[in-house]
């Protein structure tokens, strides 16, 4: 079954020269830019953390006296807004992006439809198509989404893709038909079951960096929209947010050409691991084909790229080439989705949040500490009986400046340590409610945690600390002590379970590193990652 037999919308004609359908094309933009009424479970919790962050926040940090407290509070808004995103789109969450980039017309798109055996999946069109980028994702259901410019996501049938897709190529000597999509989709989303193969990968087709000039329609062009520069602007804001590149490259070109090279390695400054697709080999001479794709790997290497597989491919065939049995010089592009798809992606929504607000309650700890040891000082100049007359009540008027200066901090620390945890908790909701994996300390490997030592409270992600192992036992766990820290760091019995030959690993006297991973200072509870 093809994912476009589930057409439920009102279905526009598939091409918009097919005329009489402007009228339902501005149903399908007034559709698009439409905002449901009914607020989703995720977007209530989304507000109710706004809402304890937007009231809270402020009113608590203005009376610690913070440098650049307003500064923090933009940095949670940012975060916010991003969270609102995610909230709206939560299938990307957890996904390998792997961005699918090259030249106009390089068969970016005719590529991704021969990988997942679909034909017509993704639009094709040896001339411009509008600049969407689109993901592809596994999906138990077949459905085409689009994320409208205020994070709505609409469902649209296949014509309506189409539509969407060749708006900009729309009959020229009609300007009533030309509706510009790019003002109102940031995002289309295939889901197909077709890519069972790799659930763990979000496959990105991105519009290409470049369009021939010759095809830009001038009024289009100059809207500055779907046309001309924005294009290369679009094509690095989309790369940016992949983790993975593979890019295509036609053998017909003949080399790696130079604005390739220059818009990858100097505007999207691709650092990352890079797979050159060598497409539309069927279309040179097959006498040519090892030293062209020879001439576009090496270009590769040349200039700088960390080159991490190289295939000689016809999307049209839906084949690998240079491929001779016995010695596999040339790769498949599918062993490399393989070994993506295999790596775990995990959010770090609650470090995110948490790194700043500790900030708060690190600077506010810090004063105290500061005004603890002033306070010793004053104390004891109080009790000197040399000191008297008028110095005398200044220093006791100072002490008890500092006193109360140090009181306010600490119930400033404290209050921002609750504040804390209740983002903490609606965070972890919001999460799970939109079905997303955040980065937990188990996550890094084997934890241990300490309850209640003030002085491993003051610090902060990534401190380390050297432990020894004081006492293992199968029952209870490991317990670890750190040479002048009051308490005792225990490795719980569920984590050393999980160690073969614990009693070894664990022997008495043996030393470990311990990383801090969080801190939670209303309870305060300090995990850390041991290092084996
Ligand atoms: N012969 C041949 N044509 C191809 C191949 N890959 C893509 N094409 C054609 O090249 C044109 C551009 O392909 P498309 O996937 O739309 O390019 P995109 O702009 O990079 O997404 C279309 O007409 C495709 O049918 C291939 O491997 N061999
Ligand atoms: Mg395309």
């Amino acid at each position: 079954m093809s994912i476009f037999s589930d057409v439920n919308n009102e279905p526009v004609a598939a091409h918009p020269s097919e005329s009489g359908n402007v009228d339902s094309r501005f149903r399908l933009i007034s559709r698009l830019i439409s905002t449901p009424d009914v607020l989703s479970d995720g977007e209530r919790e989304f507000r109710a953390l706004e809402k304890l962050i937007k009231s809270d926040f402020l009113a608590m940090t203005s009376n610690v006296g913070m440098p650049g407290e307003s500064k923090m509070y933009a940095k949670l808004l940012e975060l916010l807004e991003d969270l609102h995103e995610l909230v709206n789109f939560p299938y990307l969450a957890n996904k390998n992006i792997l961005a699918v980039g090259g030249e106009f017309s390089a068969g970016k798109s005719r590529f991704l439809n021969s990988i997942f055996g679909e034909e017509n999946l993704l639009p094709t069109d040896p001339n411009p198509t509008t600049a969407i980028p689109t993901y592809l994702i596994y999906g138990d259901d077949e459905k085409i989404s689009a994320l409208n410019s205020f994070s709505r996501l609409q469902t649209l049938s296949k014509e309506e893709l189409n539509a969407i897709s060749h708006g900009f190529n729309a009959n020229q000597a009609d300007a009533s038909n030309r509706i510009s999509f790019y003002h109102v989709l940031r995002l289309l989303q295939v889901q197909s079951p077709s890519m069972k193969r790799w659930p763990n990968i979000a496959f990105l087709d991105t519009p290409g960096y470049s369009k021939p000039k010759e095809n830009i329609d001038d009024e289009v062009a100059s809207e500055g929209t779907d046309a001309g520069n924005t294009d290369e602007e679009k094509a690095r804001e989309n790369l940016s947010t992949a983790d993975y590149l593979i890019w295509v490259v036609s053998a017909k070109d003949g080399t790696f050409q130079q604005p390739g090279i220059a818009f990858l390695r100097d505007k999207v400054q691709w650092t990352k691991p890079l797979y050159l697709l060598i497409n539309k080999v069927d279309q040179i001479e097959p006498s040519e084909r090892k030293r062209v794709c020879e001439q576009i790997r090496d270009d590769a290497r040349k200039a700088g790229f960390n080159v991490v597989g190289v295939s000689a491919y016809s999307s049209r065939e839906s084949k690998v080439f240079l491929k001779q049995k016995g010695h596999d010089n040339w790769d498949d592009p599918v062993d490399w989705f393989k070994a993506v798809d295999g790596k775990r992606k995990l959010t770090k929504w609650r470090g995110r949040f948490k790194s700043i607000i500790d900030e708060v309650i690190r600077f506010c700890n810090n004063v105290e500490a500061q005004c603890a040891d002033y306070e010793k000082v004053l104390k004891r100049l109080e009790a000197d009986p040399e000191i008297e007359g008028e110095l005398s009540s200044k220093v006791k008027g100072l002490r008890k400046e500092i006193t109360e200066r140090r009181r306010r901090r600490q119930s400033a620390a404290s209050q921002i340590a609750e504040f804390s945890e209740k983002v903490e908790v609606r965070l972890n909701s919001l999460l799970k409610i939109i079905g997303v994996s955040d980065e937990t300390a188990a996550d890094n490997g084997l934890v241990a945690v300490s309850v209640g030592d003030d002085k491993f409270a003051l610090s902060k992600k990534g401190d380390s600390f050297t432990a020894t192992v004081e006492r293992y036992s199968k029952f209870n766990g490991c317990y670890l002590k750190v040479q002048g820290y009051a308490g005792q760091v225990q490795i719980r019995r569920s984590m050393t379970d999980t160690v073969t030959d614990a009693a070894k690993v664990f022997a008495v006297g043996r030393e470990f590193e311990l990383k801090v991973y969080e801190v939670n200072h209303a309870q305060r509870q300090v995990t850390f990652n041991v290092c084996l």
